[in-house]
């Protein structure tokens, strides 16, 4: 599905926004499931949702759904992931990036490697706003090249409840001036390589700015669910010891993923 020329773009840069747009159908079934989530969780921070695609509700609780597996796993989206990160696919995480109008919290720089227990690191994400986002609503914004030197750089934690995520990427390693944000309809999608310095900044708007977030990773790598347990005694990070693995397309390449985990 993908064009030499975006091939090309998602190598060079580390992000793609191809020239692809979910039907007005699809975009709907997502926001009226997005309705429900979040009166499914009334007491839940809309700003950061972790696992939707789940029924069994993780540390943070969410109440979730199978429907947000099969908007992860539309057909044209497995195809655009297959020509970037090859035929054999799991998936092993979703999250709800919400940006509530008004207050929307920042996502501040970071890479989304950091503590995630796949090795070798790989993961491909698949942003996909519900909402058309515009300058002011707090778009993503990416870091174009950073993903080149496939090393995850020096981050501190910041302790600020404004922040979706407290783990913030030292400023020596990038310059934010060259940054580029991504301006886009409801239903186009972005593509992000693991190891891309990205944020965004607050929502400010009288209109909210929700993201549907999928992480893939090519079944060559392992996700290796007890440095998953360990990271997270650590860090008290988000189950990562039991995530489901899904294998979305293919076959388990690398022989040592655990499929049966946390189903
Ligand atoms: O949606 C956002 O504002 C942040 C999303 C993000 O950091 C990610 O998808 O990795």
């Amino acid at each position: 599905m993908l064009s030499d020329p975006e091939l090309d773009r998602f190598r060079s840069k580390g992000y793609l926004v191809p020239d692809y747009r979910l039907t007005a159908e699809t975009l709907n079934e997502m926001r009226e499931a997005y309705e429900k989530l979040l009166h499914d969780n009334p007491t839940l921070s809309p700003d950061f949702l972790l696992g939707p695609h789940l029924e069994n509700p993780g540390t943070q609780g969410v109440k979730g759904s199978r429907q947000w597996l099969e908007f992860a796993t539309h057909p044209d989206l497995m195809q655009m992931a297959a020509d970037l990160i090859g035929e054999d696919i799991i998936l092993w995480g979703t999250t709800i990036f919400g940006k509530p109008a008004h207050n929307g919290k920042e996502t501040p720089w970071h890479q989304d490697g950091d503590y995630y227990p796949i090795r070798p690191l790989e993961t491909l994400t698949i942003w996909i706003p519900l909402d058309d986002v515009t300058v002011e609503n707090g778009p993503m914004r990416f870091i174009p090249g950073s993903h080149r030197q496939r090393k995850i750089f020096s981050h501190h934690w910041e302790e600020n409840s404004d922040l979706t995520i407290n783990l913030v990427c030292d400023s020596e390693h990038f310059d934010e001036n060259t940054s580029e944000s991504l301006i886009l309809k409801a239903g186009q999608v972005s593509y992000h390589d693991v190891y891309m310095i990205h944020g965004s900044l607050a929502n400010n708007t009288d209109h909210r700015r929700a993201a549907f977030v999928v992480r893939l990773m090519p079944a060559t790598s392992h996700y290796d669910h007890a440095l998953g347990a360990e990271i997270g005694r650590k860090h008290s990070a988000h189950d990562y010891g039991k995530r489901p693995l899904y294998l979305v397309r293919g076959r388990d390449a690398n022989g040592n993923n655990d499929l049966s985990i946390g189903h």
